[in-house]
């Protein structure tokens, strides 16, 4: 399995609920590495651009709406297999569906307010990921050095 980069996104659910180091203790627990970070206030163009698949759908609006709606933490994850791996680790999209050890499982109620965004392919975290960061946002990090500590 390749080293992977992806996207994760601790809403602004997480944020004002004060989850974002749950949120990001489990990633690091997991043994991905952090390359990227930011907090921010998403603009309306940006939050259109990132979840533009979902355009005219019924729950679109609110979508934006509520990503815009406060500050949001950013961060690029990287590592072996990062984009379903951390899937994994947020759980299905419904909390009500996420597995139990999940963070939507864990922490959340509804659809609308699930905590977290993870890209779904490498492509779309290659997209998403151009959308919050610059090239100079990334530190280097060691991955044989890491590696060599989770194999
Ligand atoms: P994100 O993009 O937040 O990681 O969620 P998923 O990748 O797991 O799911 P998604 O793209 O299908 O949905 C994006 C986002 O829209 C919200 N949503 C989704 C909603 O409010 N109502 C709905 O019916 C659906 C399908 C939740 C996540």
């Amino acid at each position: 399995m390749a080293i992977e980069r992806t996207l994760i996104l601790c809403k602004p659910d997480a944020v004002s609920r004060g989850l974002v180091g749950e949120i990001i203790g489990r990633l690091e627990r997991r043994g991905y590495i952090i390359s990227a970070l930011k907090m921010m206030q998403l603009d309306g163009d940006k939050a259109r651009a990132h979840y533009g698949e979902h355009a005219g759908k019924p729950f679109f609006q609110g979508l934006v709406d509520f990503i815009t709606s406060g500050p949001l933490v950013a961060l690029c994850a990287e590592g072996e297999g990062a984009v379903e791996g951390c899937r994994q680790l947020m759980g299905a999209t419904n909390p009500l569906a996420a597995a139990p050890g999940t963070i939507r499982a864990d922490f959340a109620q509804s659809i609308g307010r699930n905590l977290v965004h993870g890209s779904d392919s490498v492509a779309s975290a290659k997209r998403e990921l151009d959308i919050f960061f610059a090239d100079n946002d990334y530190v280097t990090r060691k991955h044989d050095l890491h590696r060599w500590i989770f194999e």
